[in-house]
């Protein structure tokens, strides 16, 4: 074979052993077998031979392309086969006679305590009552006794809408219009009110491990005659005890201002995540602010056309987020509004 051809096989052996991709397989083809390519090179160097020489010469050039074709080739598709072994290895191997796995999904864990604790209100013939997110500052406050001006809206800065309406701080916003929703049946049919509104608030305010600027409140109001703290007391510690399953919990009643109540207490419970000791989540005092509650002011009443020197009645507003850390050992409110469902979905009782 003549030299100058052998001497390019032999590059072109070395270059296809060495190529790993398709890509250079096509670099080699255009640099061997294209139009300016090595191989069409040689042919260059005919000029210079016999005839005889000429006939043997271009022979073996032509069997050298058919060689470099071949061997290019071969080669895309050993390259092709690696690749398409690579891809199959990747792919995750099922085994199709397993069951299958059916993930429900589970609720979040402050709908859960929702849940429960509407269940209980139920049970006590409560009504259950749904409530806009979006309200007007009467409702939120004027209809609260909180005029205009007064301070007590400094505690609940929010959102304002262009409109003037407002994302509501409290779920009391509802309390008005629950008082108008009832108040024939209690005058005329002397049905007493009693409900639950549970809903999202929202207040401008920095967040910590037991502050969010959003979460979840239940309310509840019960209004007929000689309705007094102790069926205040109770329903809120039968609440609380059906919910934590724990019949000795302890709770605690500090005087507290609204000025939608009076009287107005805070309604605490010993801290259910460090029992009581002191930790983050309790700001380290073994109680949690729970539910501010109190007999309703007689202007509300009034507001609510219901006449205060004929009927009494109490309310609370019940922090439900709070109630779900607590329920949950859940040590950061923040971790609730995470979004994370490997977090939340380990609360799976209710599914
Ligand atoms: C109120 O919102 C009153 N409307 C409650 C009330 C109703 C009093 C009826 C009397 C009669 P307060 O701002 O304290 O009160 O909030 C009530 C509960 O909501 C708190 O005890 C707490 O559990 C929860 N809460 C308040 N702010 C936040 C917050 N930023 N993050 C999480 N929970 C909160």
């Amino acid at each position: 074979m003549n030299t100058a051809i052998l001497e390019l096989r032999e590059k072109l052996d070395a270059a296809l052993a060495a190529a790993q991709s398709v890509a250079e397989l096509d670099g080699l083809k255009v640099e061997y077998l294209g139009k300016k390519g090595s191989v069409t090179a040689l042919l260059k160097n005919m000029g210079k031979l016999s005839d005889e020489e000429k006939k043997s010469f271009g022979r073996e050039v032509n069997e050298l392309k058919d060689y470099a074709a071949e061997k290019i080739a071969e080669k895309a598709a050993a390259l092709a086969a690696a690749e398409l072994a690579r891809e199959l290895d990747a792919v995750e191997t099922f085994d199709i006679s397993l069951p299958p796995v059916l993930d429900r999904g589970s609720f979040h864990p402050v709908t859960l305590v929702q849940r429960r604790c509407e269940a209980v209100f139920r049970s006590m013939g409560f009504q259950v009552e749904d409530y806009s997110e979006i309200v007007t500052d009467y409702e939120c406050f004027e209809s609260l006794n909180i005029p205009p001006f007064h301070p007590a809206r400094d505690m609940q800065d929010t959102y304002y809408l262009d409109n003037g309406q407002l994302l509501k701080t409290q779920t009391s916003a509802a309390q008005n219009a629950i008082y108008k929703k009832y108040k024939d049946a209690l005058i005329n049919e002397g049905k007493p009110i009693k409900a639950v509104f549970p809903g999202r608030c929202f207040r401008n305010e920095a967040t910590d491990a037991c502050h969010e600027n959003t979460f979840f409140q239940m309310e509840g109001v019960m209004v007929g005659k000689d309705i007094s703290i102790a069926n205040l007391i109770y329903s809120m510690k039968t609440m609380l005890s059906e919910v934590f399953e724990n019949y000795g919990l302890k709770v605690r009643l500090r005087p507290g201002f609204f000025p939608f109540v009076e009287p107005g207490f805070e309604l605490d419970i010993s801290c259910q995540i460090c029992g009581g000791e002191g930790c983050p989540s309790c700001k380290h005092s073994g109680w949690l602010e729970l539910c501010p509650c109190g007999m309703i002011h007689p202007n509300v009443l009034r507001e609510g056309g219901i006449d205060p020197d004929v009927y009494t009645g109490f309310a609370f507003g019940l922090g439900l987020t709070r109630l779900a850390m607590m329920k949950y050992g859940v040590k950061d409110i923040r971790d609730l509004n995470s979004g994370s469902l490997v977090a939340m979905s380990q609360f799976t009782e209710d599914k």
